[in-house]
């Protein structure tokens, strides 16, 4: 059980492509503010942004206002059902994970057909992702991608630490609606970035 409880404290109703604001509130369960919390990963607050479909994934940062309530403002490209992952740690408290449900307005695009190449290119960079088979539930598993440039098929030579790490993997269950137990956040072994960066 979390100790906090997490809310939408605006509701909006996002339109796509126009800028929305979401505001946060984080109480207590007997409904008082949460006023103090943690940094972690340069951050106090991680929001995950996901449409139903995952076609639409944003890793934003919202700016804390005091009084338990955080604030976001974001454009979502298109219309359908989205899950909100709050990440935060109130100081003296495990690490807490919130999905909050939103709709956007309008019915989303057909999703094309999930991917199934094991690499991908993002602008000019190929990821290319490693995992060991078979992939067995329960237990630990290293997640491995081998990054290079797409032209020139060599290594990047200037990679750095984004907040405070080498990697960072979100994994989330492809079930609706998306819970706490469906979202796996994990970092690279090593602080360096490297070519293959382990997970
Ligand atoms: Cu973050």
């Amino acid at each position: 059980m979390p100790t906090t409880h997490t809310e939408l404290v605006n509701s909006p109703t996002p339109i796509p492509q126009q800028p929305t604001t979401f505001t946060l509130g984080i109480r207590t369960h007997t409904g008082e503010a949460v006023t103090q919390f943690q940094r972690f990963q340069e951050e106090l607050m991680h929001l995950i942004i996901v449409s139903e479909d995952f076609q639409v994934f944003q890793h934003l940062h919202p700016r804390y206002l005091g009084e338990g309530q955080f604030q976001v403002t974001t454009t979502l490209p298109q219309g359908g059902r989205y899950t909100l992952i709050a990440d935060y740690k109130p100081a003296g408290a495990k690490e807490t994970v919130a999905m909050l449900p939103v709709a956007v307005q309008g019915t989303p695009p057909a999703a094309p057909a999930p991917i199934a190449q094991t690499t991908q290119v993002i602008d000019t960079t190929a990821v290319e992702l490693k995992l060991p088979q078979p992939l067995k539930a329960g237990l630990p598993v290293a997640v491995a991608f081998r990054l290079r440039d797409a032209s020139t098929q060599q290594p990047l030579p200037d990679l750095r630490p984004y907040l405070g790490e080498a990697g960072h993997l979100v994994i989330l269950r492809a079930t609706t609606p998306l819970k706490p137990s469906d979202y796996l956040h994990a970092h690279a072994l090593d602080r360096q970035p490297k070519e293959t960066i382990v997970l």
